[in-house]
């Protein structure tokens, strides 16, 4: 008897199809500029929200329905392991994610922990011998113990720093073993809650000195993943360090680190930090640091990190737009970082809500593709800017322009004349390309 026996693996139908149970967006096979859907995309599962989360809230505990809910401990773990490679099978996606303390239990010591996560490590890659899904990335999870209360890299507390050391040694190792593709931090509990008590610059010198340590030891033990920094600008702590791109970008180039990481954006992340999705993965584009994404959505009348399932195609569009510009995710991917509703708590609701997923990314990088190739933008953005390819704008351009020089143009220019920005008429464009029309 398999896990999610009731359920077949999930096939493409097409548009028109009604099965719940199909993709109308994702044909893994099929070409969409020059490559496979399968490779643009390069789907991953998040094994915290879809093997180890319950449902809880911060109201009430679990709702979930699993057929793993009879089991503890050790059996507990690898139950979940066997029901996660049948799920990565059934919607064949080539990639999963995971935290270390997500797919093995801590142990009364750091010893026991190790001997834990080995004996669950030994168990996946068994599994990824006759399966196809690799591991996109792994993680520590250095937030969720009571140690890490007062932050981890950047705790007051030099046992706790040690502590971490060793537990991000341990993770690096198995994301080796594993043969991770990325290695990504996401500073759970970097940052504060206030100044009142707290040395901002030492923490900050200590998490970069972790990161150096981090690539260091990669190197001497021949883990060549890519490493990613994922922002967040607030939650859990009230101020998160890594608050956006572009502040991470700042403090990755401050300390020498910026050649060695890219970035890992999540959608709901950005929203929390007033950004789009797709304006951070402008800022991370423009800098050479678009690295991976996690994909999810936020709810826009709430204000923490909802972690939905992406609907939005609006958003999947823009976002393939700008990872179509940067030539693609290299060995990133689209991890959807999501988790099904505390209601919707049965076993099928986590297919339903990858289907869905999936689909709104699958059409999403469509409908980018067709706006690139018809250069639905790039025309007018070009003709909006065509005054720096000419005379004093790109004099500009080439960096020859000085003070003396544009103030002669101005006082020789009495007249200057704007031209409308057409945001509706681009909307309505957007439009017509989601609606297939175009
Ligand atoms: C939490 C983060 C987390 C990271 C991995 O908000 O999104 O899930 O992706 O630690
Ligand atoms: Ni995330
Ligand atoms: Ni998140």
């Amino acid at each position: 008897m398999t896990t999610f026996g009731s359920i077949n693996k999930i096939e493409f139908e097409g548009r028109h199809s009604r099965n719940p149970l199909a993709f109308k967006y994702y044909n893994p096979q099929e070409v969409v500029a020059g490559k496979t859907m399968e490779e643009h995309l390069r789907f991953a599962i998040s094994y915290w929200h879809t093997f180890t989360g319950e449902g809880s809230d911060p109201f009430g505990g679990k709702t979930a329905i699993r057929a793993w809910d009879h089991y503890t401990g050790l059996d507990l773990a690898k139950a979940r392991v066997e029901a996660s490679f049948e799920f990565y099978e059934k919607l064949d996606v080539p990639f999963f994610c995971f935290h270390d303390r997500d797919i093995a239990p801590e142990g009364n010591t750091l010893q026991e922990t190790n001997k834990n996560l080995d004996v669950i490590v030994s168990m996946i890659k068994d599994y990824m011998k006759t399966s196809k899904t690799k591991l996109l990335w792994n993680t520590a999870n250095m937030f969720s113990n009571a140690r890490f209360t007062h932050g981890a890299g950047t705790t007051c507390n030099a046992d706790v720093y040690a502590y971490v050391g060793a537990q991000l040694k341990k993770s690096l190792e198995v994301g080796k073993e594993l043969g991770a593709q990325n290695y990504v931090f996401w500073g759970g509990r970097e940052g504060y809650e206030t100044l009142l008590n707290t040395d901002m610059e030492l923490e900050l010198d200590n998490l970069a000195k972790l990161y150096h340590m981090a690539i260091q030891y990669a190197k001497e033990i021949g883990f060549d993943a890519q490493f990613l920094i994922e922002p967040k600008p607030k939650e859990p702590t009230k101020h998160q360090y890594d608050f956006d791109a572009a502040t991470t970008i700042a403090f990755l180039q401050k300390y020498g680190l910026k050649d060695y990481f890219k970035l890992n954006l999540e959608a709901n992340h950005a929203t929390l930090a007033g950004h789009t999705f797709e304006h951070e993965c402008r800022v991370a584009r423009i800098n050479g640091m678009l690295g991976s994404l996690d994909a999810n959505q936020g709810d826009l009348l709430l204000g923490w990190d909802t972690d939905e399932f992406p609907q939005d195609l609006y958003s999947t569009t823009l976002t393939m737009y700008e990872v179509l510009q940067n030539g693609g995710l290299d060995r990133g991917g689209v991890n959807f970082d999501a988790k099904v509703r505390r209601g919707s708590f049965e076993p099928e609701d986590l297919f339903y809500a990858h289907v869905a997923g999936m689909d709104a990314y699958a059409k999403g990088l469509k409908v980018a593709a067709k706006l690139i190739e018809d250069r639905a933008l790039e025309d007018f953005i070009a003709n909006r800017y065509r005054s720096f390819r000419e005379g004093i704008g790109a004099e500009v351009v080439a960096g020859k322009a000085t003070l003396q020089s544009l103030e002669q143009y101005a006082l020789n220019n009495p007249t200057i004349k704007n031209e409308s920005g057409r945001l509706e008429l681009l909307r309505a464009t957007i439009n017509q390309y989601i609606l297939g029309d175009l």
